[in-house]
């Protein structure tokens, strides 16, 4: 029996909630239960064409709003999603399959700070001038740049949802935006609050769908001056190439495979601590996730076992129950590609350390999509389980023998998003952080986050930067206008 009533869920055009103009629907799973419980619109072009003539329709009148009242609508809209903190929780957990508590704690807290963020951020959000001693003076204009598209995935839903439309809207833009259609439920609560709030109508115009139904048309719709997206690599490949003739701004925010690199100076229990959590925090369904680790070899075999015990107390269950650590994949069919890859990795001759099955959890979740978080052992760096984004929670264990080959081992892979340093040594540490290839380096610690740094990677991981001035530059068009005078 599902926990939650039975919900049709509306995209919304224009202040309006409403059907799919066509009338088809989809499935929404709840992961834990594997039962349908919701139906999510199929959008298409026609319902595009609405949501893009109501956002430009209204982009002018926005983009002169006065900052301080764009900035308390924005307040209003983090104050409702902070009141409604424990049903848009239990909507998360219900419609991803991870733990209430991480939903709650992470996932919708982090989307009221996002908003918030950007409430405040763009009240000081300036730009430079540059004086040409006394022949002339320069200045920027960063103008908002009208109707933009931002496109998230499933495993950080409305967290990853608000992290792109937040600065959209503080820059001044009117947007489009199309949550994954595996985890539509809070994009569509959130969008009754934005309604509640007093956006105005047409400001955020949210579209439900498939990426080939509506995802690929709105990328490639010539008034979407920008777009935000989140999700895998291959799609970061097709929105390049679909769109390259248009030469929209792209901020492109796509896989990883990161390092964990743990030396013997560790701080050892906190480490396992830490690498275990950052290994299978949601499932593994991260993509700042550590899925290599690897271990200088004296303390190998010692950090091993201690984190296969931390592994294993590892509590798997309901993920509506407040003491579950570690729920469900968020489908059938992820699941299948992860407990494809256990099978690739022992045939790649990895060990299975711990893990390696999908489990029954007895109950309502009796046919849920769980696997147990598992490390394996035992496998070459360039096998395809080390080089291949997984997105589950599989992690594999190496040892290395010097802090070159460490580098080594972790700058070997098509990504380059996130990597965390274990030791003591920080000097070691900062020369190390100097020499990985990814856009993020977390020493002794894993996901601390501000949000005015810069966040992204670089290779296949993606292309531009998320946060803080970052975001509302990459919503903005700079224009330098130089004026002479005393000529
Ligand atoms: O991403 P997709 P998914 C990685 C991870 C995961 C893989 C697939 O490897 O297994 O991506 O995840 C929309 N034009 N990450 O399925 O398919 C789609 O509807 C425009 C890492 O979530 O890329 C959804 O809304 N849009 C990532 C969004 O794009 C398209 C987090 C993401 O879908 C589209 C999540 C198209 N042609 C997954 N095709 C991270 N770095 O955090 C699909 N979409």
């Amino acid at each position: 029996m599902p926990v939650a009533p039975f919900k049709t869920i509306q995209n919304l055009i224009n202040g309006q909630f409403q059907a799919p103009i066509d009338g088809h629907y989809m499935d929404n799973y709840e992961p834990a239960t594997g039962q349908v419980y919701a139906l999510t619109p199929e959008s298409n072009e026609r319902d595009l064409q609405q949501a893009v003539a109501a956002a430009e329709q209204a982009f002018p009148a926005w983009a002169n709003t006065a900052a301080e009242d764009k900035a308390k609508v924005l307040h209003r809209l983090a104050d409702l999603i902070e009141s409604n903190q424990d049903d848009l929780a239990k909507a998360e957990t219900i419609d991803n399959g991870k733990p209430i508590t991480l939903a709650k704690n992470v996932d919708i807290y982090r989307a009221a700070a996002n908003i918030r963020f950007f409430a405040n951020a763009l009240t000081q959000f300036s730009s430079e001038s540059h004086a040409m001693e006394d022949v002339a003076i320069n200045y920027t204009l960063r103008d908002p740049l009208g109707v933009v598209a931002c496109i998230s995935p499933w495993n950080l839903p409305l967290y990853l949802f608000t992290w792109k439309i937040a600065p959209a809207l503080a820059a001044g833009n009117t947007v489009i935006a199309k949550p994954s259609e595996i985890t539509p439920m809070t994009a569509y609560l959130f969008s009754e609050l934005c309604v509640e709030a007093g956006l105005p109508a047409g400001v955020l115009n949210v579209l439900h769908g498939t990426g080939p139904s509506i995802g690929a048309p709105l990328t490639t719709h010539p008034k979407i001056k920008a777009i935000s997206f989140t999700g895998g690599s291959s799609t970061g490949t097709a929105i390049k190439l679909a769109t390259a003739n248009q030469h929209k701004k792209l901020s492109l925010e796509l896989g990883g495979k990161n390092p964990t690199l743990v030396f013997a100076d560790c701080d050892f229990d906190r480490t396992v601590e830490q690498v275990a959590r950052s290994a299978f925090a949601n499932q593994g369904q991260i993509c700042l996730c550590g899925s290599r680790i690897y271990i200088e070899r004296s303390i190998y075999k010692k950090f091993l076992h201690a984190l296969v015990k931390q592994v294993e107390q590892i509590k798997i269950g309901d993920p509506l129950l407040d003491d579950t650590q570690f729920g469900a994949l968020v489908s059938k069919s992820h699941m299948q590609k992860v407990l494809s890859y256990i099978t690739l990795a022992q045939q790649e001759g990895g060990q299975v350390l711990t893990g390696g099955q999908s489990i029954s959890i007895a109950g309502r979740c009796k046919d849920g999509y769980f696997v147990q978080p598992t490390l394996i052992s035992g496998l070459d760096n360039r096998c395809r389980t080390n080089q291949e984004e997984i997105f589950g929670p599989v992690c594999t264990l190496q040892p290395f023998d010097h802090d070159d080959e460490a580098v080594s081992y972790a700058n070997d892979s098509a990504y380059g998003l996130a990597a965390s340093i274990w030791s003591q040594d920080i000097n070691r540490c900062h020369r190390i952080a100097k020499q990985l290839n990814t856009g993020i380096v977390w020493i002794n610690c894993w996901l601390l986050r501000d949000l005015r740094t810069p966040f992204g990677g670089m290779k296949a991981s993606g292309s531009g930067r998320e946060g803080g001035l970052e975001a509302l530059r990459f919503f903005t068009e700079p224009k330098n206008v130089c004026v002479q005078f005393n000529y």
